[in-house]
């Protein structure tokens, strides 16, 4: 056994000889010369030479530590197991990845490349390699290093979901019991404007940024698509005429509720978390039978209607107490 620098000398026979140099883990052969020029030379460790009678043949095996590249896959906030592909100047590695694993590799010093392979819905946020010399490119998901005898060179490659955008919705529905609340028997309500706003800090005023518009379906669904996260105000117009806006936050439940101010029709600040699809952004609206009132003009729910009512029927006057429109 020889280590570096050392030499060893044994006087033979004439004859061919093979000397083998048995291989050492995280070296490799880099170099084998002899000095007989009928030598057979196998860089796998193997030289045949032929010892002439009198002649010194000299053989020299050179060998070259081997480096390790490391690369590591990233997902903060992901705990699951999705796996990216990888493709790299050493055949078949790294394998694929999912978040939190790794894979090492020895190779012979030099330049390496490890390029990530586009996966849908993620997007790559960092990458990062442990030696100066890295050349990182962020567009083709590549970092290309030089990895020298006995060194370990490590790359890490970070990535994040794409933020889908969320939406708002979904129901604008006829209080009939003017609850509040959403029950069976009280139907939805079809044509009704809905403006979504954004809302600045503080929030802005009514109407001042308009940033989308639906309107209610013929069941009384709305939804509003692509919509960043953010802070929203959400209004609601365009009621039949007759109705009005049903008492806020009446119900425990957000998703029976009514969140439009009786007044202006408007939600107060709603925070969209990224991705996330809100439908409990929702109006209830009820009937007033505002045509009876033709001395104040001023909106009654239908117990004070009908007491006016008793009190002009003694002064002969024909009231008419009619929805002018057939919703329920
Ligand atoms: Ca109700
Ligand atoms: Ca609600
Ligand atoms: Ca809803």
């Amino acid at each position: 056994m020889l280590g570096n620098g050392e030499s060893s000398e044994i006087e033979v026979e004439p004859g061919e000889y093979a000397i083998t140099e048995t291989a050492v883990p995280e070296w490799y052969l880099s170099d084998l010369t002899c000095d007989d020029p009928d030598a057979m030379l196998d860089l796998q460790g193997t030289a045949v030479v032929e010892v002439a009678a009198g002649e010194t043949v000299t053989c020299t095996f050179t060998n070259t530590q081997q480096g390790t590249l490391w690369v590591g896959k990233s997902t903060p906030g992901f705990e699951g197991e999705v796996y990216f592909e990888f493709t790299s100047d050493v055949a078949g590695w790294p394998p694929d990845l999912h978040g939190g694993m790794s894979a090492t590799t020895t190779v012979e010093p030099g330049t390496y490349t490890v390029a990530e392979l586009e996966k849908e819905g993620w997007e790559l946020t960092d990458l990062t390699c442990d030696v100066p010399n890295a050349v990182i490119d962020l567009t083709t998901a590549s970092a290309t290093v030089y990895v020298g005898p006995g060194e370990l060179v490590k790359c890490t490659f970070t990535n994040g979901e794409m933020r889908k955008p969320g939406a708002i919705g979904d129901y604008v529905w006829h209080d009939k019991d003017r609850d509040g609340v959403q029950e069976t028997g009280e139907p939805g309500i079809e044509g009704v404007l809905v403006n979504l706003y954004a809302a600045g800090n503080p929030p802005v005023a009514q109407g001042a940024v308009l940033l989308a518009t639906a309107r209610t379906d013929a069941g009384g669904y709305y939804l509003i698509e692509n919509v960043p996260a953010g802070d929203y105000i959400v209004g609601f117009s365009n009621l039949p005429e007759g109705y009005r806006f049903t008492k806020p936050f009446a119900a425990n439940d957000k998703y029976l509720d009514s969140d439009a101010q009786v007044a202006t029709g408007m939600t107060p600040v709603m925070v969209l978390p990224a991705g996330f699809v809100d439908l409990t952004c929702d109006a209830g609206a009820y009937l007033v039978l505002q045509e009876v009132l033709p001395l104040t003009g001023t909106a009654l729910d239908w117990g004070a209607t009908a007491g006016l009512t008793l009190v002009m029927i003694g002064a002969a006057l024909v009231l008419g107490v009619k929805p002018r429109r057939g919703i329920e």
